[in-house]
């Protein structure tokens, strides 16, 4: 029987006012449903925000240490949950088990660092320049928030928005992918168990063409999260920035590996594997153009098309499966489209660039690994997002040259060098424009400590997690408070004694 799951508003599980539902497949079988979600309208978000308004003065004012002890509770029931939970993210949203996991584990990291800043969430206090007059900054919570979420990290990226927003004190109402809901009701389900008060997180599924945009805009809404395309998240910021409404947008990416001709070819070629296939390669840091030094270009595409061959498709349930389907089938004929574009553009088909539909496979989304070699960076395959499993391997002759290219794209949100040299390094730490720099480490597996984000196509306002600079930025506004205690009018600026 198909499990039907509910919109959470003011604390009652409750189903769309259209009477409608939204069916969640398994993308490796789509015979497989997970479950149903209410296809909701503008009504049922009326109602989402109402509730969220209705619920923020009471939990602006609840200290924050005691919110997030919410949160520390919520961290250990997704501990407790992890195994299943993990299991549900590799079902509905097709990654291999051990991703899925980590899907959890950095809603799990997440948590408990979130917890700790219901103890911390700092301002500063400076000197006045008066006597008997203190000054400080303190961080005040926003208002309602709308959070929109992707499919790639069904539970990851709802955490990195849900928690930081409500430890500070701002109510939510959030809208998941219709991609992934079960995973996203499942994480509320546990915010709501901790005992976040109802009305706080409001849970509100559905299309982004029905209700993305709708919310976003809506006139009971103060700030907008959101994840997901260059064109929705450009969209939303010019017609918010002009409603006065904070956003952060997390974007696209085309990020580069630069493989130096001193790098240690085993650890680039493992790094490039992960880093473009893993999640079948359908992370906004996924890297999906290799920079190669020209000395070593020839050894490096052997020994990754030859790794990259060994690389099984299948339902990410299996353990011997290395690479899941993509997330449904517009998807899928998307990254075919692009496959078509790299071959006409007159690049080399290395490895890969079919749908594969043998036996088991037949029942889901799956696209061999394709690696394109004698890529120019003009092509649309090195310009473009492709969100799938698809890699443009490009030649370059020297360090400067191989910076060029990767900076030419239009996105910014990670990148990383494999190279032995320090002064590399320090080079391209330098002058790689990107909001994450790995150095001989893959583009992914950011950590949640610090703030997660990238520059030009690929963000748009504050970044994401944690450290200065993070999340909490995204969801407080700084205050200032002057407190003159002289007795006497002190003027500023002007009192010189
Ligand atoms: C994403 O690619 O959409 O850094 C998020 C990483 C993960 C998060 C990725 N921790 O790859």
């Amino acid at each position: 029987m198909t499990a039907n799951y509910k919109n959470l508003i003011n604390g009652k599980w409750t189903d769309s006012a259209s009477g409608k539902t939204l069916k969640s497949v398994n993308p490796a079988n789509t015979d497989e449903v997970i479950g149903t979600v209410p296809a909701s309208i503008a009504k049922d978000v009326d109602e989402a925000v109402a509730a969220a308004r209705k619920a923020y003065p009471g939990w602006r004012l609840l200290p924050a240490p005691k919110r997030g002890e919410i949160l520390f509770r919520a961290a250990e029931l997704l501990v407790k949950r992890k195994d299943e939970l993990g299991r549900l993210v590799t079902r509905e949203m097709g990654k291999v088990l051990p991703e899925g996991l980590g899907d959890v584990q950095e809603a799990i990291d997440m948590a408990y660092y979130m917890a700790g800043e219901g103890r911390r969430l700092s301002g500063e206090t400076v000197p006045s320049e008066l006597p008997s007059k203190d000054c400080k900054s303190v961080r005040v919570p926003i208002g309602v928030f709308a959070l929109i979420t992707p499919w790639n990290f069904p539970i990851a990226i709802p955490s990195w928005k849900l928690l930081p927003s409500i430890v500070s004190g701002n109510t939510v109402v959030f809208k998941p992918s219709s991609y992934t809901p079960v995973c996203a009701t499942r994480l509320v389900e546990v915010l709501h168990e901790a005992g976040v008060p109802e009305g706080v997180v409001n849970l509100v599924h559905g299309t982004g063409d029905e209700i993305g945009e709708y919310l976003s805009t809506h006139r009971g809404v103060d700030g907008v999260s959101f994840t997901g395309s260059t064109a929705v998240g450009e969209r939303l910021a010019r017609i918010c920035g002009g409603l006065e409404k904070e956003i952060s947008c997390e974007m696209g990416g085309k990020n580069p590996i630069i493989v130096m001709d001193d790098a240690r070819l085993d650890l680039a070629v493992e790094g490039a594997l992960w880093a473009a296939f893993g999640t079948t390669g359908q992370r906004c840091t996924a890297a999906s153009r290799l920079i190669v030094h020209e000395k070593v270009h020839d050894k490096f595409i052997d020994m990754l098309a030859a790794a990259a061959k060994k690389l099984k498709l299948g339902d990410g349930l299996k353990k011997e499966t290395g690479v899941g389907p993509l997330i449904n089938e517009a998807q899928m004929n998307k990254v075919l489209g692009y496959i078509e574009t790299g071959r006409k553009e007159g690049a080399r088909l290395l490895l890969g660039g079919k749908r594969r539909t043998e036996g088991e496979l037949a029942k889901g989304f799956f696209i061999e690994p394709t690696i394109f070699t004698g890529v120019d960076p003009e092509m649309r395959i090195a310009r473009e997002e492709i969100f799938g499993p698809v890699v443009a391997v490009l030649k370059a002759k020297d360090l400067t040259d191989a910076i060029g290219i990767a900076n030419g794209a239009e996105y910014g949100l990670s990148s990383s060098i494999y190279t032995q040299d320090v002064n590399n390094t320090a080079i391209a730490e330098r002058d790689l424009e990107a909001g994450i720099v790995y150095i001989n480490a893959p583009t992914i597996g950011a950590e949640i400590q610090l703030p997660f984000g990238g520059t030009k196509k690929s963000g748009l306002g504050r970044k994401e997690a944690g450290g200065r600079g993070g999340a909490l930025d995204m969801f407080t506004k700084w205050k200032v408070v002057y407190r003159d205690f002289s007795g006497r009018l002190q003027r500023a600026q002007i009192d010189k004694e």
